[in-house]
């Protein structure tokens, strides 16, 4: 319920008793929730004020709305946690999910600047151009754009990369994989990355920059991911030391 003398806004209010329900399983995932105007006279406030509350909550990633239809509980969040160096392939399966990928792009091309610099390359050395879509059990998760340094992976084809690279790139190298330096910035979808994700334009995304090394600190790749941000959250574990 909400309480008209809280200084807090009535909006806020009804996202936040809408989100309790949901965690309480009052509403579980894929339920339509009451319409604009049950809800309006529940909490007796006008259907602008829950509208605002409810648009605030697709935006989120709480809610999904169906044109023609109503409002939904949207599936929980993936979460992702920041301290392991994983591949997408093995992420989905510790979930118990199946990773698949689509191929948009497979080009060997004289590496951009930028790339050259950061995988430790000369000017005009080749790369390998990968840009996958990423889907867990069958639904769009992320974009991927993968630079690789054309010379360390010789044999790499379409058909590798359908699966695991960094499962290829263990078989193939003498080192393992190392590290990673990675960076998450939020950026909102454009036309493209909306169609391949299957989201409105300028939803929120969450854009992702690794940079690999392997064991003895060869860089191997330039990773430019953007994830869904209504399925995805980042979490780590912090330590006051
Ligand atoms: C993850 C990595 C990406 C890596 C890919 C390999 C992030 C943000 N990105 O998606 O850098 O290239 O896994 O996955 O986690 P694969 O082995 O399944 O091809």
């Amino acid at each position: 319920m909400v309480d008209k003398k809280s200084p807090l806004p009535m909006y806020y209010q009804i996202e936040e008793d809408l989100k309790q329900r949901i965690t309480n399983q009052e509403f579980k995932t894929s339920d339509m929730i009451p319409s604009e105007r049950e809800l309006s006279e529940t909490f007796e406030v006008s259907r602008m004020t829950v509208r605002q509350a409810i648009t605030n909550l697709v935006n989120e990633g709480v809610l999904y709305r169906v044109k023609g239809k109503g409002t939904f509980v949207a599936e929980e969040k993936i979460e992702q946690p920041l301290q392991g160096l994983t591949s997408f392939t093995e992420d989905m399966k510790t979930r118990g999910m199946e990773a698949s990928s689509k191929l948009l792009t497979f080009e060997k091309m004289s590496a951009p600047l930028d790339i050259t610099r950061k995988l430790q390359l000369n000017e005009g050395d080749e790369v390998y151009k990968i840009q996958r879509v990423r889907f867990a059990d069958q639904k769009p998760m992320a974009v991927e754009t993968n630079f690789l340094s054309a010379a360390m992976f010789p044999e790499l084809d379409e058909q590798t990369v359908l699966g695991s690279l960094y499962n290829y790139i263990e078989k193939t190298q003498k080192q393992p994989i190392g590290k990673a330096h990675q960076m998450i910035e939020a950026t909102i979808a454009d036309e493209n990355q909306a169609e391949l994700l299957d989201i409105p334009v300028d939803s929120a995304i969450l854009s992702i920059e690794r940079h690999s090394t392997l064991a003895d600190g060869t860089p191997f790749e330039v990773v430019r991911s953007s994830y869904r941000a209504d399925r995805y959250k980042f979490i780590s574990d912090i330590y006051r030391t």
